[in-house]
């Protein structure tokens, strides 16, 4: 019934039916969180890195109300380049379909489309959560949400600092998602490796890690697992700066008014702006780095699954 509404691309559902390993990514960060034609460049070669890695990637978006499973150039170039393209969550898909519109996946939307067509794993940069003053504002990330209840392993480097981390783990935990660290005891903080607080459990192995998420699937213990993956220490950001701008902006964005889904999206912009890009590279960096883990979590997986 669902399968209508998709249009998985012919490599990928080749992979798909073959029990070959596929990544899925998502299309907000290219259209909400990063600037014209870094975007383009970096979702390229992300793809380029998962391939290089043994599988095949599958970047999501909606267009003219179809959900794309795997974009080709002219796509994803539009994904980056168009100015009509709505940030879709959870709420926003069925009316985006009704009205032939394009969307922009978020990291929930992106976990129920790659749930649809059958992807285990996916790659991120950062997972919204709940924002900070949240207990005033209500400010809680559909995402989180969305991991709470879909089959789908999220690789990513942590949570922003705009975020109320700590909130975020217990928000998290009350949902019974697990948090894992990757070669790390720390949850990481984006663009630093470190945020003060602990994740569920430290795995060390792609091959340990795909055991656990068959384990839980296979027990019927629905939902994802939050894959945080340290931004490799060459491209970590100075604790000092970062915090600085993250601070900066939140207070920006509070002057203004912004609300509701712009908030992501602005505080993401402010700190590229005020760290004068350098934020930028790291954030491409870490996307990369969590490729790479992506692309081999879901070639240990696929050997599991035959
Ligand atoms: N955090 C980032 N970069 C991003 C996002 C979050 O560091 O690009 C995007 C993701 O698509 C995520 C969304 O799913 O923002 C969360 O938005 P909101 O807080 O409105 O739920
Ligand atoms: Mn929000």
């Amino acid at each position: 019934m669902y399968k209508k509404y998709l249009d998985i691309h012919p490599e990928v559902q080749k992979a798909l039916e073959e029990n070959k390993p596929v990544v899925a990514l998502e299309s907000t960060i290219i259209s909400h969180g990063m600037p014209y034609p870094e975007n383009i460049k970096t979702a390229r070669a992300v793809e380029n890195i998962i391939r290089e890695n043994g599988a095949i990637p599958a970047t999501i978006g909606i267009l003219k109300g179809r959900f794309k499973v795997g974009l080709t150039d002219d796509e994803l170039e539009y994904m980056g380049k168009g100015e009509d393209i709505l940030k879709a969550s959870r709420r926003d898909l069925p009316f985006i379909i009704a009205k032939e519109l394009n969307g922009a996946t978020t990291v929930a939307s992106t976990m129920i489309i790659s749930a649809l067509a059958g992807i285990k794993v996916f790659v991120t940069g950062g997972i919204g959560g709940v924002h900070r003053e949240a207990q005033e504002t209500f400010d809680i990330s559909a995402d989180l949400m969305e991991l709470s209840h879909t089959n789908v392993a999220v690789v990513c480097s942590g949570a922003k600092s705009i975020l109320d981390i700590g909130l975020t783990l217990e928000y998290l935990e009350t949902h019974g998602v697990p948090v894992v660290g990757f070669g790390t005891e720390e949850f990481p903080a984006f663009f630093t490796r470190k945020s003060g607080f602990h994740v569920d459990y430290r795995i060390d192995s792609e091959t340990e890690l795909a055991k656990a998420l068959k384990a839980k699937w296979d027990l019927n213990l629905n939902g994802g697992v939050v894959v945080g993956n340290p931004i490799p220490k060459e491209y970590e950001m100075d604790y000092n700066t970062i915090t600085n701008a993250i601070e900066d902006a939140l207070k920006e964005a509070k002057e203004k008014g912004i609300k509701g889904k712009e908030t992501t999206p602005f505080l993401l912009s402010k700190i590229k702006a005020i760290t004068s890009g350098k934020s930028l590279s790291s954030n491409i960096q870490l996307v990369y780095n969590n490729a790479r883990l992506g692309a081999k979590l879901a070639v240990e997986l696929s050997k599991l699954y035959q």
